[in-house]
């Protein structure tokens, strides 16, 4: 039909100009990154919206540059159930053990933080090996609470899940956490990466020493947008001032990214409704970005 867009997600035509929605898979058959969306935030305790994350991330994602090479497929959102998280979680879980078998990396759009829990329990049911998981997030999310359900107490259920796992949580907040929470990382065997020591060390090395640490092991990485400094985040359920610049960010995850054996990226608590000019989006559809092409771009070769 004459004047219909053939692509809605780009404008300038430019045919050497992809961007990732023109060349997604639908069909089956085995894909380099598979995309999971988790329209669930039942555990929120601050800023609610996160369910709404999946659609505007993919809005943010599919827009971006494909920079070639990777084949891509949107597997769509899991069926969250409002008000039942066990039941949504196992269907978290379950989907992700599943389309694990279909790609070599799987990036899940979270939802609130427990997102990050239900798909790490995917991940166990998947790899027999020792598992690495890595968690950019201003908070521990190691509570202890009185009563009632919240996303501060998933990384809590990841080392209940997983004994053995090493877990390294990446941007960590001295002033915007209770003490207590440090004491509990040392004793769950958490190794906790502040910002100080991410300005005393710089974000190489610290990538430099979870690949060491992880040798052969399958790991995910969770990037909650809570770990960037508010000025690079504003949408996101959690605030905390002093973080990461966007650009150490995705250093950083493309270091993990060459030297670890990624199965799972997820982007946890973007919360839309708090978010000004697509600032939170742009990055965390750089984050995705810097995890699939580590490299960047590819150098063309003069002639
Ligand atoms: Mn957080």
């Amino acid at each position: 039909m004459a004047y219909i867009r053939k692509s809605s997600y780009k404008f300038i035509k430019d045919p050497g100009d992809i961007r990732i929605g023109e060349i997604l898979q639908t069909g089956g058959g085995r894909v380099d990154v598979g995309i999971l969306g988790v329209p669930w935030d039942g555990a929120t305790g601050t800023r609610p919206g996160s369910r709404a994350a999946p659609s505007k991330l993919r809005q943010m994602l599919f827009t971006s540059t494909y920079l070639g090479g990777n084949t891509f497929r949107d597997f769509g959102d899991v069926d969250a159930v409002v008000g039942a998280h066990e039941e949504t979680w196992r269907r978290v879980a379950e989907s992700v053990r599943t389309f694990l078998q279909e790609v070599n990396r799987l990036v899940v759009l979270g939802g609130d933080s427990t997102c990050s829990y239900s798909s790490f329990r995917g991940l166990r049911a998947t790899e027999k090996g020792g598992l690495t998981y890595v968690m950019m997030d201003a908070h521990p999310d190691l509570r202890e609470v009185e009563e009632g359900l919240t996303s501060g107490l998933a990384s809590r259920w990841i080392r209940e899940t997983d004994e053995e796992c090493r877990m390294f949580i990446v941007g960590v907040r001295r002033r915007s956490n209770a003490p207590y929470l440090f004491e509990n990382a040392k004793k769950l065997n958490v190794t906790v990466i502040t910002m100080d020591d991410i300005e005393t060390r710089g974000v190489r090395d610290i990538a430099d020493q979870i690949a060491d640490e992880s040798t052969a092991r399958a790991a995910q990485l969770s990037f909650n947008p809570d770990v960037l400094d508010p000025a690079f985040a504003p949408g996101v359920n959690s605030i905390s001032a002093g973080g990461l610049t966007t650009r150490e960010a995705t250093a950083f995850m493309s270091r993990v990214s060459e030297k670890v054996k990624l199965r799972i990226l997820d982007i946890v608590e973007y919360t839309p409704a708090y978010d000004h000019a697509d600032i939170t989006a742009a990055a965390c559809a750089a984050a995705i970005s810097a995890v699939i092409w580590p490299a960047g771009a590819p150098v063309m070769s003069g002639g």
